[in-house]
């Protein structure tokens, strides 16, 4: 079988609390004998040239430093102040800085240029978003033919805002330059090949005035999910009854409704609460028998839109507190600090809700998280934004418009007092559906369509699990 190598912004440390992705592909790279190449977290004033590799547990990791200013150019700045806020639609929230552009490829270069050396000719790459976009086209300037897929984390952006994006259509043949680009939902797919199949002079600004050609390029949503079963093992954990045993004191008789998100202004934190005061203000009854807790350690925040998010949930929480809390009832709690997979799998079984109510979003896993720990006995229930990928393979969970905080509230109402029966039906749906887009099926079938040759049991990829290929 080929050697797979794996390249990110970040490797894989040691951190035994390790999310549903590292710990997959861990073992895909284990089957397959390759190593995990990507940024070592160091900074330094002078650029360094070659990879340092690293034994960790098992895994072969490869890792390169980067300049200060590099590194602020490609990751805080074309990154996550231009791609990030685009490819979430959130072109208000986008800073453009030209040289932003420059330390971007830079960076793209410097991997490319680190990583050759250790390439064998028949080695499979798979490279892993939007920071490294440029990565195929630097590596096949260095002569690199090896197959090359790209997969995107995140949403794929409409036409329109991708044309907001400097270079977009530099970008658009990088991206050309990979054998497979993977997106995260059909919603995706869509918006590519709006753009391949639509592209206007308008759209070739930045460049020759030539169509990006994608007729070696397949295109397809490969929706990630997580290991259903390990999570719900995770569930009934002792460190996973410890926590619940915890909340179950604090909460007494309460509903507990549960949110869990990185700090991001793209998880639609404050409309959430804003919903739940709906909630509260729209049916007295509910007061003193219900709970938020919303964890949400922040992230990236050094990004000053970032802070803003942080103080408008800030002041969404006060405002609700301020509105309902009494001596002895508080409506919510809000922690602003990570908690390990086993405490999460507690909380998340407990819950009686589940909010997930991004305003976009790649897949969202925390969706597949709260699903693969209930207790199938007594389910609790989903509440889905429409505009997360999870909403395409969750149509089972109560999916609302994030932006229509009544239709929010009133899902959470209904959430609330629905009955067993009704929570067990939906429940065994979303569970299969989870089960059928585990995170091990994810990476099969991504690496089976990658390199058709070297498929486990020669198999090529699931048909069911693609359900739209190719454009172009
Ligand atoms: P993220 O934006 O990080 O991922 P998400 O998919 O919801 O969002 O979560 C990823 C992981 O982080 C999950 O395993 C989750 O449990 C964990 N996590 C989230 N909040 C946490 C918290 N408060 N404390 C501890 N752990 C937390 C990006 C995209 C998604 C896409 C994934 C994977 O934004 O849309 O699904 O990558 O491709």
């Amino acid at each position: 079988m080929n050697r797979l190598i794996i390249v990110s912004n970040r490797t894989p440390g040691k951190d035994p609390a390790a999310g549903g992705l590292a710990v997959a592909l861990r073992k895909t790279l284990a089957d397959r004998n390759g190593f995990w190449f990507g940024w070592s977290g160091k900074l330094t004033e002078k650029p360094s040239p070659d990879a340092m590799f690293e034994n960790i547990d098992g895994l072969s990791v490869g890792r390169i430093d980067l300049t200060r200013d590099d590194h602020h150019a490609y990751y805080a700045g074309f990154s996550n102040s231009i791609l990030w806020p685009s490819f979430h639609l959130r072109l208000d929230l986008a800073t453009i800085e030209a040289p932003w552009y420059e330390g971007y490829r830079r960076v793209n270069a410097q991997f490319a240029k680190a990583l050759l050396p250790h390439l064998q000719p028949d080695d499979v790459i798979w490279v892993h978003d939007y920071h490294l976009i440029p990565l195929a086209t630097e590596l096949r300037a260095l002569g690199a033919r090896n197959r090359i897929g790209f997969y995107l984390h995140i949403p794929f952006p409409t036409t329109d805002a991708l044309y907001a994006i400097p270079h977009h259509n530099e970008l658009m043949r990088d991206l050309a330059r990979y054998d497979i680009v993977g997106l995260q939902a059909n919603r995706d797919v869509i918006a590519f090949t709006d753009f391949a199949d639509n592209q206007s002079p308008s759209s070739l600004a930045d460049g020759p005035l030539e169509a990006v050609d994608f007729s070696r390029t397949e295109v397809a949503a490969f929706p990630i999910g997580s290991d259903p079963d390990a999570f719900a093992r995770l569930a009934t954990s002792p460190a996973a009854n410890k926590m619940i045993k915890r909340m179950q004191r604090f909460l007494d008789d309460q509903r507990l409704l549960i949110g869990v998100d990185r700090l991001d202004y793209s998880k639609g934190l404050p409309q959430r609460v804003e919903a739940y005061e709906k909630l509260l203000a729209n049916n007295a009854h509910l007061r003193r028998l219900v709970h938020l807790l919303q964890v949400a350690p922040p992230s990236r925040d050094t990004i000053k839109e970032y802070q803003e998010t942080s103080d408008a949930l800030d002041a969404m929480c006060g405002r609700v507190m301020g509105r309902f809390a009494e001596p002895d009832w508080a409506p919510l709690t809000y922690v602003k600090r990570a908690y390990g997979q086993p405490s999460l799998a507690g909380l998340f079984r407990l819950a009686r809700v589940g909010l997930v109510t991004p305003l976009r979003d790649g897949m969202n896993l925390v969706a597949h998280e709260y699903v693969a720990a209930q207790n199938p006995d007594n389910p609790g229930v989903l509440v889905l934004s429409r505009f997360a990928g999870a909403a395409e393979i969750f149509p089972e969970a109560l999916l609302v418009n994030p932006f229509d905080t009544d239709e929010t509230a009133e899902a959470l109402r209904l959430a609330l007092e629905m009955g067993l029966d009704e929570r067990k039906q939906r429940w065994q749906a979303l569970m299969d559906a989870a089960r059928h887009y585990s995170i091990d099926n994810w990476a099969q079938n991504f690496l089976a369509r990658l390199n058709p040759a070297g498929a486990q049991g020669g198999g090529g990829p699931d048909r069911d699990f693609l359900y739209l290929a190719s454009v172009a």
